[in-house]
Order: structure tokens, then C-alpha cells, then sequence
């Protein structure tokens, strides 16, 4: 029987487990990457770990995320990765260098390889034909240390690309028709390759808009095969030699197929506030627009920014407009310098922003009081641009471009007439790796800088035979991490103090919920499907840990958000009759007796003594997770092992 892409890669790098859908296979990791808003976790991780240097192929500590410096925590904690990067083997991309998932592309990327990264779009290296995986960074630490990583072995579903594109409709379409169809929750314990015709002709750049968004179908990753276009790419880097020809057999079994046709698909925008709230742009019609952002990881290529100039030349942007361009990485931005297209954005109206993830974190540009924010981003969650009240829009670049000028949502095949928006792949990218630091030699005494807002991680205890404790809150479905730890500006720089960003844990869904669980001293969160959708952040998991929570119980979880909550010992049961979330409350007590067999059974039945009621839950883990709840999370077990 032949195999998928993905399945052949999976098989090269296979430490642990069997290729059976959902039993639990450990995998060999190539690279790795960081980002600075979850890379002082993952390196003080990496630091208890004892180990003197890396052992991956190659490991890169981007500075992308939290770029504003309005005190000096950024600064220190930039300082911190620069000097544990130099000491350790790790290559550093400097602030100014651009997006982690951008750079990764241009220059670090190799078809056939796996890469871990502690950010959940990490799956952008997709694109080359890469098994892109984004984790948490205590996973991603230990990666680095040489450890494998594990996922339970998802199911490969097929997705068939026939067609072309109609002008003016671009590779967000694409997946935002996907998402539309799948919905947030659909790509959950999936890995979606994409294959046919339709595929074949998108460059990289548009196949990583396509795998890049696949985070948000919560997918395990998605992947293209690496074929001409890939080496065309990879040549134009100066990295013609990384080029490996790679594609499923043709018997390959898939566990399911979608079929898109290109030439159906329209102008697509995901509204408020879900990335698969997905309506045709020309619905939208006449919605005044205050606010247009251009970038993120995934529309912010050179191709994207080019088509940008190229309907913005000549043009003023509309006068109630305001309109920010972040290019992905300071190679896109030195290109288009030297080319002119930027003086083209500029004297249209945009406001140039560094090479970074910027408005997409909430890192600045938070749009006004109920302001319309039209994004080229990949999330549009409430409150994720800074402003609660804000309505942010997804879409094309090419949609966003025309509306900056209309300044309502403008369809682009109304506006751009006959324009030809063909930017054909460059020969020749600009390369100057002078941002990217490279390691020290082995044998180095490089002291590793700390900052005073570097505090200890919170401390996780054995399970014990009887847990009790209240109900601190309840939840509804698609829950995310947005919500459970909110990033912002003003937060982002306490990533590495978690007693800080704990007063802020699940705030946006219930203002009191730190104070209420420290009074009684921890207890559970109640929650409905795909809790903890979103973001690889494992401070979503780290500030419910200090705050002294034991347990969730939803109706699902998403990948990411509940390795983290094992890896840090906190128990995901899941209701096995999602019935049984209707009759619990706030402030009931809870409890859950001989808690270790019951773990390891697979089977917690939790007792609700203020309504006298049983519910079964089940609790979904390996033998090593198992491991991992019974002795309070991996860095225990990881410390226990090396004190032996
Ligand atoms: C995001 O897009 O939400 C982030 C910020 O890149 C996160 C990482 C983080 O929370 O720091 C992600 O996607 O993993
Ligand atoms: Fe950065 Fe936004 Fe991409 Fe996250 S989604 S890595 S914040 S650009």
C-alpha cells in the first residue's frame, strides 16, 4: 500500500509508536523555532534540562512579537534569548529581521524535514513540503535537547486542488473557503495534504498563506509537495541545493478527500469574530472601514506587498482610512526599498511598520471604539487587536488594498477593472543574512543575561488520591487562548512572569476568576467544545497551574492547548455526556476520588456534591501522559529522572 506525503515523512523520522491513526507515535525533529513572546519559556526550559548544546540540525530564536519597548522587560528578555541562543547553538534573528514563519521560509526551511515550533502557525513550513508541527515550548525545549516529540498519528486527509483562480481571488480564498466548510474544530487530529493541478500552479508564498491558516481548522499541519515550484522557490533564495523532489505514492490512502474547485471560488472575508465566519466579500458591501492592516505570517510576502503597491500606486488611500503595512521580513521590505514599490506605499498613505507581527498580536495599532478593522491576518478572536468593541475582518491583500482607497469593503474584481496583478516569482530574492546571529563554538563562556522580570515558573505537585475544589468557571464552546491568557501590549512583556499575567488568566469571560480562584485556593474550569483553540502559548496552561487549577472539563479540547495542560500536570477530562455541562454551576463543589487509578484507567468520575451528581468523564492519554499527570507534568519527571 502506498503512502501519503505526509505518512512518508512521518515514517523517515519515526523514534516511537506505530502509523495507526490515533495511537501515539514519538517523531525525530530536525529544526526548531522560537519566537520571543513563548522563547524565554522555552529557553528557561531548555536551561533545566542540563543539557551543554542543542542537538538539532538547526534551531533559530526569531524576535518578532514583542518589538515595542516601552519599559525594559522586551529589551531584557531579547537579551536573555540573544545570549542563551549564542551560548547554546541556536541561531538568533534580530529585532528587525522579520516574521519567524516568513524568515523560516526564505532561509531555514528544507522540503522533507520536520520542524517544531513554539508558535501555532509553525505549520507555514508546510509549504516546502516540510512536516511543520507548532507546541508548546517546554515540547519544544526538549526537541532542542534531542528528545522526540509526540503526537498521536493524525488522520491524512487529502485535499484535492483542481482549477485555476479567477483574477483578483488569491490563496486566502482558498482557505478561507476550506475554513467556512470545516469550521474551526474540523481540522483537530488531522494533517491535510494538498494535492492536483490547483496545487501545483500555487508559488510558495500562496501555499504558505494556505498551510499557514491551516492552524486555524485546528489542524496537526498541513503540506504540499515540494516539486518545481518549490526549487524554483528555494533557487530564488540562493538554497537550490536544500531542494528534494517529494510527493505521495500514487496508491496513497487517505483517511478522507475534499475536492476545491479554484475557478468557483470567489473574493471570500471571515467576520467577526471567527476565522471561519466566512461570508463572499461582496456581501459586505458598503461597510465603512476605519482601520486596514497589512502583514502577519500569513499574507505579508513579497508577492503580497508587490500586488499591494501595485493598486495603491498612483492612489491616496481613502481619507478616513487609516492604513498600517507590516512587511513579513526585512527581505521583503530592502526589496520593494530598492524597486521603489515602497515609496508607492508610502505616498499613497500607509504608515510603514517594522518587519514584525505587530497589530496581529495587538503589539500597537488597536483600531478605535467600535471601529471596523479590515486584516490580511489569520485571527480575527474578540478583543485581539486591543480593542474589545473592534469588528475585524479577514481577507485577501488584495481586498484589503481596495478598501484602504473605497474605504467601505470593496470587492477587488468591482474595483481593479483590468489591472494585471501578475508578480511573477523573483529570479533572484535579496539575501543578506546580517540580522541572523550566528552561534558561538562549543566551548564558550558566554554568561546568559537575566532580567529582574525573569520570575520561577509555577511549581506543580503529584496527584494526589482525593481532589476537591469549587467550580471557578464556566465557559462556552471554541474557548481560546486569546481568552484564557490575553496578549496585548501591555502583557506580551510579562511572558516570563507568569504571578503577573495570572491576574489577567481568563479575564475577557470572567473579570473575577484570579481573585475567585485564589480565595479558594484553585479548583476546576467548566468548558464546551475545542477549549483552547488558537495559539501554542503554554502560559494558557502555566497561569491556571500558579492559580492552583486541577482540572478541566469540557466537551473537547484543541491539540495544542491540552498537551500543554498534561505537559504541566493539569488534568483534561472530557464529558462523556456533553449533556452533563448544562447542570454544573459556578461555586459547586467538586471531587474526584482515588484519582490515580481512576487517571490510569482512563476513566474519572467526578462528583458535583452541591447537586448530588455523577458524571463520567473520560481522560484521553498515553502512558507517558499518564506519567505526566500522576507526577505532576514533564519538567518533574524530567528533573526526577536526572536526581536518580
Ligand atoms: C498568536 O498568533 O496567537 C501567537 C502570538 O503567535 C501565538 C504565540 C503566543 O501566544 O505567543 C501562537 O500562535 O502560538
Ligand atoms: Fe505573529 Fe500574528 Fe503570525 Fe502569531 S499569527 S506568529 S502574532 S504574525
Amino acid at each position: 500500500m502506498g503512502l501519503t506525503l505526509a505518512e512518508k515523512i512521518i515514517k523517515e523520522h519515526l523514534v516511537k509508536g506505530d502509523m495507526i491513526t490515533g495511537s501515539e507515535i514519538g517523531i525525530r525533529i530536525d529544526q526548531t523555532l522560537t519566537q520571543d513572546s513563548t522563547g524565554t519559556m522555552a529557553y528557561l526550559q531548555f536551561e533545566e534540562l542540563n543539557v551543554p548544546r542543542v542537538k538539532t540540525r538547526k534551531s533559530v530564536a526569531y524576535i518578532d512579537h514583542n518589538i515595542l519597548q516601552s519599559g525594559p522587560e522586551n529589551a531584557d528578555d531579547h537579551l536573555y534569548i540573544q545570549t542563551t541562543a549564542k551560548k547554546y547553538g541556536i541561531y538568533f534573528s534580530k529585532p528587525g529581521n522579520g516574521i519567524c514563519h516568513q524568515v523560516h521560509l526564505e532561509r531555514f526551511g528544507v522540503p522533507g524535514q520536520t520542524l517544531l515550533g513554539s508558535d501555532s502557525h509553525t505549520p507555514t513550513g508546510g509549504a516546502l513540503g516540510m512536516l511543520a508541527i507548532g507546541a508548546g515550548g517546554l515540547d519544544v525545549a526538549v526537541a532542542m535537547a534531542g528528545g522526540e516529540y509526540y503526537i498521536s498519528m493524525p488522520e491524512i486527509i487529502k485535499v484535492n486542488l483542481i482549477g485555476s483562480l479567477p483574477p483578483f481571488t488569491t490563496a486566502k480564498d482558498i482557505i478561507l473557503y476550506i475554513l467556512k466548510n470545516l469550521t474551526v474544530k474540523g481540522g483537530v487530529s488531522k494533517i491535510f495534504e494538498y494535492t492536483g493541478d490547483g496545487a501545483a500552479s500555487l508559488s510558495v508564498p500562496e501555499r504558505a498563506t494556505i498551510t499557514n491558516m491551516g492552524a486555524e481548522l485546528g489542524a496537526t499541519t498541513s503540506v504540499f509537495p515540494s516539486d518545481e515550484n518549490t526549487y524554483k522557490f528555494l533557487k530564488a533564495q540562493g538554497r537550490g541545493k536544500d531542494f528534494k523532489e517529494l510527493k505521495p505514492d500514487k496508491d496513497a490512502v487517505y483517511s478522507a478527500e475534499i475536492t476545491v474547485d479554484l475557478s468557483e471560488l470567489n473574493n471570500l472575508a471571515a467576520c467577526p469574530h471567527s476565522p471561519d465566519n466566512v461570508v463572499p466579500v461582496k456581501e459586505l458591501k458598503g461597510i465603512k472601514v476605519n482601520q486596514v492592516a497589512i502583514g502577519s505570517c500569513t499574507n505579508s510576502s513579497y508577492m503580497d506587498l508587490m500586488k499591494t503597491a501595485k493598486i495603491l500606486k498612483g492612489k491616496t488611500i481613502n481619507e478616513n482610512v487609516s492604513l498600517v503595512i507590516a512587511p513579513g521580513s526585512k527581505q521583503v521590505l530592502t526589496m520593494m526599498a530598492k524597486n521603489g514599490a515602497l515609496a508607492d506605499l508610502v505616498a499613497s498613505g500607509a504608515r510603514i511598520l517594522e518587519c514584525a507581527c505587530g497589530p496581529c498580536i495587538g503589539m500597537g495599532q488597536s483600531p478605535n471604539t467600535d471601529g471596523v478593522s479590515l486584516r490580511t491576518f489569520n485571527r480575527n478572536f474578540e478583543g485581539r487587536s486591543g480593542t474589545k468593541s473592534a469588528k475585524v475582518y479577514l481577507t485577501s491583500p488584495e481586498a484589503a488594498a481596495v478598501s484602504a482607497l473605497t474605504g467601505f469593503i470593496t470587492d477587488p474584481k468591482e474595483f481593479l477593472g483590468d489591472l494585471n496583478l501578475k508578480i511573477p516569482m523573483p529570479e533572484e530574492f535579496l539575501i543578506n543574512d546580517n540580522l541572523i546571529v550566528s552561534p558561538a563554538p562549543e566551548d564558550n563562556d558566554i554568561t546568559i543575561k537575566r532580567g529582574p522580570n525573569i520570575k520561577p515558573f509555577p511549581k506543580s505537585y503529584p496527584l494526589e488520591e482525593t481532589i476537591s475544589g469549587k467550580t471557578l468557571i464556566k465557559v462556552s464552546d471554541n474557548i481560546t487562548t486569546d481568552h484564557i491568557m490575553p496578549s496585548n501590549a501591555k502583557l506580551l512583556p510579562y511572558r516570563s512572569n507568569i504571578p503577573y499575567l495570572s491576574d489577567y488568566c481568563l479575564t475577557p469571560c470572567d473579570k473575577d476568576f484570579p481573585e475567585r480562584a485564589k480565595t479558594n485556593k484553585g479548583g476546576f474550569i467548566i468548558a464546551g467544545l475545542n477549549y483552547g483553540q488558537g495559539s501554542s502559548r503554554e502560559h494558557a496552561a502555566l497561569a491556571p497551574l500558579y492559580l492552583g487549577i486541577k482540572g478541566v472539563l469540557a466537551k473537547s479540547f484543541a491539540r495544542i492547548h491540552k498537551a500543554n495542560l498534561i505537559n504541566n500536570g493539569i488534568m483534561p477530562l472530557i464529558f462523556k455526556n456533553t449533556e452533563d455541562y448544562e447542570t454544573i454551576d459556578i461555586n459547586d463543589d467538586l471531587v474526584i476520588e482515588n484519582a490515580k487509578d481512576q487517571v490510569k484507567n482512563g476513566e474519572v468520575i467526578v462528583i458535583n456534591k452541591t447537586k448530588n451528581i455523577e458524571y463520567k468523564t473520560a481522560i484521553e492519554l498515553s502512558e507517558r501522559e499518564i506519567t505526566m499527570i500522576l507526577e505532576g507534568g514533564l519538567l518533574n519527571i524530567l528533573k526526577n529522572r536526572r536526581a536518580k
